[in-house]
């Protein structure tokens, strides 16, 4: 089934300078981009978009990672979409991930894994309605 999808270069994969490379891999792995932006979070921003992990011990040093620098947020389309792009990402540990993943390939550790992908279709929606307005996604 096809399925929509939120991918974010995190500001470790835009400062390594991997924008490129992290894209191209998704459109030779058959994503169709349907949006795609570069923005810089604020912290209320990156709070709001991570608030699930509000009580994880992690929290804070996360969302002032997500708040370094810009970060580049792609709507993705294609065939079971949201497992088919963690798959591509790797396991959050970039230590503990598949050879040829993005995170083993290019992550620094468990917090700088240079990739975000969201994990079911409840979070997708969710990601998707926080970075775009719906009814002006392309196809
Ligand atoms: P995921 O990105 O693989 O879905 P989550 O558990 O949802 O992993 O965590 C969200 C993000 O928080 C991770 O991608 C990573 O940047 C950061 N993170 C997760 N676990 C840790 C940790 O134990 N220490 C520091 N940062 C972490
Ligand atoms: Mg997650």
């Amino acid at each position: 089934m096809k399925e929509r999808t939120l991918a974010i270069i995190k500001p470790d994969g835009v400062s390594q300078r991997l924008i490129g490379e992290v894209i191209r891999r998704l459109e030779a792995s058959d994503f169709r981009i349907l949006n795609l932006k570069m923005v810089r979070l604020s912290r209320q921003e990156a709070e709001g978009f991570y608030a699930i992990h509000r009580e994880r011990p992690f929290f804070q040093s996360l969302t002032a990672f997500m708040c370094e620098g810009p970060i580049v947020v792609l709507l993705l389309e294609a065939e079971e979409a949201i497992q088919r792009l963690r798959t591509l990402m790797g396991a959050t540990d970039p230590a503990k991930a598949d050879t040829g993943t993005i995170r083993r390939d290019f992550g620094s550790s468990v917090e700088r894994n240079v990739i975000h992908g969201s994990d079911s279709s409840a979070s997708a929606q969710f990601e998707i309605s926080f970075f775009f307005d719906e009814s002006k996604n392309s196809r």
